[in-house]
């Protein structure tokens, strides 16, 4: 199966709308500028080698690679949470970016949730890899077709490297899959579907800039890093700002809401119930705010 590189007009043709709906993803050539990207990089580089103090995102590192001494962008495998971050906000409010968001979840927009991956080389393929997963395990909110994930390559990303691949029209199942951690995982919050490994995959090969757009149910995931070179991307998810927030407690979410609340009650202290953790880190982008500001986050 093949998929298509489609160029974005301000308005989605139907063509594009078709594609998106039936397979559950897009690819935009160049939407994000290189010279964008090369700032987000340098920023990473700052954090990376500790020149910057403004930072107040959450740093994630490769356990494998730190327990062999390594430093800066060789062990650092993740930035998250830095919709507030006086660069990398940059790319929440890309407004090349915020149109494609608008053409699937319409005008008003929150940005939910943002990362910068990083795979480094040497790294062991257990923690390298991404397994297969659909991000709505981890939202506590709905409806699914009202949020989006945007991800751009921050350089070539192929299957040497460790690109995305998805599985097309997965999302149409419209079931979100219990998730677990896989056997062997070295890396906390990655967890995975477990049998759907023979479902048909697509590779989601791109150059810098181009920008893939997913719905929550589409399952996906990335392989390892097996260059010498690092694998980067930036990302971050969009939703409607009228979605609702849903209490996921004995739902399959719910050992994703004990494992997030416990870290962050380990690492900030507080106890923070999960919607409120996810309301605490949202930032209303463009258009009326909705129920997402209007939450009373007091439970
Ligand atoms: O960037 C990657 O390798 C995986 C990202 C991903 O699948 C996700 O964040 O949901």
């Amino acid at each position: 199966m093949t998929y298509k590189y489609i160029h974005c007009a301000s308005r989605f043709t139907e063509d594009q709308k078709n594609f998106y709906e039936n397979n559950g993803y897009i690819i935009i050539k160049n939407e994000v500028s290189h010279d964008e990207i090369d700032k987000f990089h340098r920023r990473f580089l700052d954090i990376c080698e500790n020149r910057c103090d403004d930072y107040t995102g959450f740093i994630s590192k490769d356990p494998v690679l730190k327990s062999k001494g390594m430093k800066g962008e060789k062990v650092i495998n993740k930035l998250q949470d830095f919709i507030q971050d006086s660069v990398f906000s940059d790319y929440c409010s890309n407004k090349k970016v915020l149109n494609t968001v608008e053409n699937i979840i319409g005008p008003n927009i929150t940005a939910m949730h943002s990362m910068l991956i990083n795979k480094p080389p040497d790294s062991d393929p257990d923690v390298s890899r991404h397994p297969m997963h659909q991000d709505l395990h981890y939202f506590p909110f709905r409806p699914a077709e009202k949020i989006v994930a945007a991800w751009t390559a921050m350089e070539t990303v192929n299957e040497q490297n460790g690109c995305l691949f998805v599985v097309p029209g997965s999302h149409k199942c419209g079931v979100l899959y219990p998730h677990s951690y896989p056997k062997g995982t070295k890396n906390s919050l990655y967890h995975g579907v477990h049998g759907m490994a023979h479902l048909p995959k697509v590779n989601a090969v791109m150059e810098k800039g181009d920008t893939i757009y997913f719905h929550p149910l589409l399952l996906h995931g990335s392989g390892p890093n097996y260059t010498k070179g690092f694998r980067r991307a930036i990302s971050c998810h969009f939703a409607d700002s009228n979605c609702e927030f849903i209490d996921v407690t004995n739902t399959t979410q719910h050992n994703i809401k004990q494992e997030i609340e416990g870290m962050v009650q380990k690492r900030l202290g507080i106890k923070l119930d999960y919607r409120n953790a996810w309301k605490t880190k949202s930032k209303l982008i463009k258009g009326q705010p909705g129920n997402f500001q209007k939450y009373d986050s007091h439970l």
